[in-house]
């Protein structure tokens, strides 16, 4: 029954919902501008000063891993909201912590020149040569606190909540169904299971975030403290392997939503559903490992596991999603639209992404390929016309259930130019990568530049599109609720 009250709340909640979704928007399109201008610098077009390359690099990889966790988080927010109940307040506070976060980081960067990387990685923070001072690293390293202890704060909520309705995080993900314990046909939603998957390996990426940020501020602060490197950089890339990971999975909800309400079908967790998610936990929660390859002094067991499970990390849910997508569409007579649209093409840039990065694992290539942009080449297919993917098509989702407002031309226009200019970018990173142009150089020779340039024309495609959808969602904004709910699954079917 919608009571008055609770449209109220629905309300709220949504707002709260179109924040989320517009400042990650923002942030991930004023991200792609930088993108754009160092491709442009490292292509020759652009004389910007290699310091300032830097800054934009560390900028543009902090930025878009943030600005797509915040939308991504709403998404699942949004959804497993539905089936638990989740704390508003917790919410907010994430959003304000990340907004304090976020300051912090562009003072720490634009003002005070700190350009680390993303990756943080020690003792760079401390020791720069004079490229930046001690306030920069500290803007920087508590900013990224804050916004890890927000996110911290998010996951152990919904963990809190998945634990009161099912349990424990081993129901949530099925394990009494997988167990043959309780029937499948009860077993919990896919957004259950991918909500509590990302609720575990990201509770452990951001505590294992937040020590070595913790230790990287002493040691900034007092460098007669030090710690071992070795250590730090195992802490590093547990924190940012996973949470960056984490991103699509928390996406692929929008898929598991979205979809059977477009073609009528339920998507339904069966057994290999869940034993592939479960997997998936495991796997993700090991293979940063595979960052430490030149690492010789790991333990050898360490890195051969890191190899092997790289491989079957994600494979276990991205087949049974992208199966379970065909399979649901298959004959379904469903509408294609904007929403449709983009989720399908979510799974297409997933799949089409994974591809060269499973080429890269494999270890005779890795020492080709190693630390060449073919890496940010793989990535930035399954991020850009993946992951990211996965969020615009939840906007255009949201706008057409929740008001009369018609996409039109133009929107099409957005999602053509959207997925060609993200495959230029990532071609063009794949071309660099084949000519062994290293990644993270400022410089290039000329012969590298050529593809640089046509990465860079790409990003316009991407970005002018980027556009388009961000002004149709705050379009919707504006005349929100011209839809009754009761109305909503007439519309899509
Ligand atoms: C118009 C679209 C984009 C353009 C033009 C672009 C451009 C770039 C460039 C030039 C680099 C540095 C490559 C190098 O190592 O030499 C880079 C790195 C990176 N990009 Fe993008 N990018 C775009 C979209 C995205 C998206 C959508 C994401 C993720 C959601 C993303 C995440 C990253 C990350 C994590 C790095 C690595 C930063 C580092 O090495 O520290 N990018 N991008
Ligand atoms: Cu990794």
């Amino acid at each position: 029954m919608v009571t008055t009250t609770n449209i109220g709340e629905m309300k709220s909640k949504s707002n709260l919902i179109a924040t989320y979704l517009i400042i990650g928007g923002l942030v991930i399109a004023a991200m792609m501008v930088f993108g754009i201008l160092m491709l442009l610098a490292q292509g020759g077009v652009l004389d910007l000063p290699p310091a300032a390359f830097y800054q934009f690099l560390t900028i543009h990889g902090t930025g878009m891993i943030g600005g797509a966790a915040l939308a991504a988080s709403a998404v699942m927010w949004y959804f497993l909201s539905n089936y638990v109940e989740l704390s508003k307040k917790i919410f907010q506070l994430n959003l304000v912590l990340s907004l304090i976060g976020v300051v912090m980081v562009v003072i720490g960067v634009f003002s005070f020149k700190y350009a680390s990387a993303w990756t943080f990685l020690y003792p760079l923070p401390a020791l720069s040569g004079g490229a930046w001072g001690t306030t920069g690293a500290l803007l920087y390293l508590v900013g990224m606190l804050i916004l890890g202890v927000g996110f911290l704060l998010l996951y152990i909520d919904t963990g809190r909540a998945i634990i009161k309705k099912y349990g424990s995080l081993g129901k949530g993900l099925g394990w009494d169904v997988i167990s043959g314990k309780k029937a499948e046909k009860n077993a919990p939603s896919p957004t259950v299971v991918a909500s509590t998957m990302v609720t575990i390996v990201n509770v452990s990426a951001l505590t294992a975030g937040a020590t070595v940020l913790i230790m990287n501020i002493i040691n900034v602060v007092n460098p007669a403290f030090t710690f071992d490197p070795l250590l730090a950089k195992n802490l590093t890339y547990a924190f940012g392997h996973i949470f960056a990971n984490s991103i699509i999975y928390m996406g692929v909800i929008a898929v598991y939503e979205i979809l059977p309400r477009y073609t009528n079908r339920p998507w339904k967790s069966n057994r290999p559903f869940l034993i592939a998610w479960t997997m998936s936990t495991a796997f993700t929660l090991v293979i940063y490992t595979h960052h430490m390859l030149m690492d010789s002094v790991m333990p050898k067991w360490m890195l051969i596991m890191g190899q092997v499970l790289s491989y079957a990390n994600g494979l276990p849910v991205l087949v049974i999603t992208a199966y379970g997508a065909l399979m649901i569409v298959y004959k379904s007579g469903i509408k294609w639209d904007m929403a449709s649209g983009l989720i399908f093409l979510s799974m297409f840039g997933w799949v089409v992404g994974v591809v060269p990065a499973i080429v890269d694992a494999t270890i005779v290539v890795n020492h080709v390929m190693h630390n060449t942009k073919w890496v940010p080449g793989h990535f930035h297919m399954y991020m850009g016309l993946g992951a990211v993917v996965m969020i615009f098509g939840f906007i255009y989702y949201l706008s057409k259930i929740d008001s009369n407002l018609q996409t039109n031309g133009l929107d099409k226009f957005g999602f053509i130019s959207y997925t060609l200019g993200i495959i230029s970018v990532s071609v063009g990173f794949l071309i660099s990568g084949a000519l062994s142009t290293p990644r993270r150089w400022a410089t290039h020779f000329p012969e590298w530049m050529a593809p640089a340039v046509f990465g860079a024309i790409g990003g316009v495609l991407a970005v002018v599109a980027l556009a388009i959808f961000i002004i149709h969602f705050i379009r919707y904004t504006k005349v929100r609720g011209t839809t009754g709910s009761d109305r909503i699954e007439k519309k899509l079917a």
